[in-house]
């Protein structure tokens, strides 16, 4: 959608946060919700079925930005189920000739982000009984997700990613930044692996998020996107970063509106599974595109997560 409203309402960079608590944030907002996303916010506008936990969740973003739990914490039954099965379609994607050999030659040339390997890339279209689709689909998960936003999301993209050493300074998203997709933009990340400090764990920058208490507080930095460690220091000390370690089926979900960086390993590797959730009329170009029609019906919730 290219309406004037969607223009009105653009990030300016990576590094801005839109929806601040200025009176222009809080009209972005309210066009955001009521206008361009009317009806995914009608949807939710009676709220959703929570349980205490789920309840607790929502509340830590709101407030935070960012929740670390267990893939329990987060999942209903069968998206536990969903995750198992998506494990093993990516562990035998690790073990392929083709993962194993680019391992090997310690850089990954085909592309800019070259200390990663896409194991489910996320410009493939995914077939429709695909684990991780059911996986990202959860209802439980959208339901959070949903109430957060303040609208039934859409699915933006899925992928899996594993993360290995590479001998050059941190760039890309290894440094701290804003995500441009929408927003308000909800990711979610479960390790497959455990990720200590030198696996590149996940890091954020709590209340920086849209209309989080800091979200205002804007770190100065010579690169146009990104800001260096050093930079952020000046702004928010080591003490506010959030490094999420965890062992393996930790499960992480982020408004990565707020700023984080991740991703740069020192030993071993990092293997994970990553879900982006959007509005309807993300700023971005949505990246998932599913083939075939999913074997099961959907649900409301879930039928919007997946139309445009
Ligand atoms: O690899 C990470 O931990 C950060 C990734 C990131 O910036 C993103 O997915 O938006
Ligand atoms: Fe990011």
């Amino acid at each position: 959608m290219s309406s004037p409203i969607k223009k009105f309402v653009r990030p300016h960079s990576l590094t801005h946060c839109v929806l601040d608590h200025s009176l222009i944030g809080r009209l972005k907002h309210v066009l955001w919700r009521r206008g361009i996303n009317a009806e995914r916010t009608r949807r939710q506008a009676g709220g959703t079925d929570l349980d205490s936990t789920a309840r607790s969740i929502v509340r830590q973003l709101a407030e935070k930005g960012i929740v670390i739990g267990n893939v329990t914490d987060f999942l209903s039954d069968s998206g536990l189920a969903a995750f198992r099965e998506g494990e093993q379609v990516i562990r035998a994607e690790v073990a392929s000739e083709k993962v194993q050999d680019t391992l090997t030659n310690g850089r990954n040339s085909g592309q800019n982000k070259d200390y990663l390997i896409q194991i489910v890339n996320f410009s493939d279209p995914i077939d429709a009984g695909h684990p991780l689709l059911r996986l990202a689909l959860d209802e439980r998960l959208l339901k959070i997700v949903a109430d957060y936003m303040g609208m039934w999301p859409q699915l933006h993209a899925i992928s899996s990613w594993l993360n290995f050493p590479v001998d050059q300074d941190a760039k890309a998203s290894q440094l701290w930044h804003r995500d441009p997709e929408d927003l308000k933009t909800v990711k979610v990340f479960i390790y497959l692996d455990d990720v200590g400090p030198k696996q590149g764990p996940f890091s954020f920058i709590g209340g920086s998020h849209p209309l989080g208490a800091d979200c205002e507080r804007l770190p100065e930095h010579q690169h146009p996107r990104r800001v260096l460690d050093q930079e952020m220091a000046k702004t928010f000390p080591e003490d506010r970063w959030t490094r999420c370690t965890g062992p393996a089926g930790t499960m992480i979900m982020a408004d990565t509106v707020g700023y984080h960086r991740g991703g740069q390993v020192q030993e071993g590797h990092r293997l994970l599974v990553t879900f982006t959730y959007t509005s309807g009329a993300p700023q971005e170009k949505r990246k998932l595109a599913v083939t075939g029609q999913p074997n099961w019906q959907l649900s409301p919730i879930q039928d919007f997560a997946l139309k445009n």
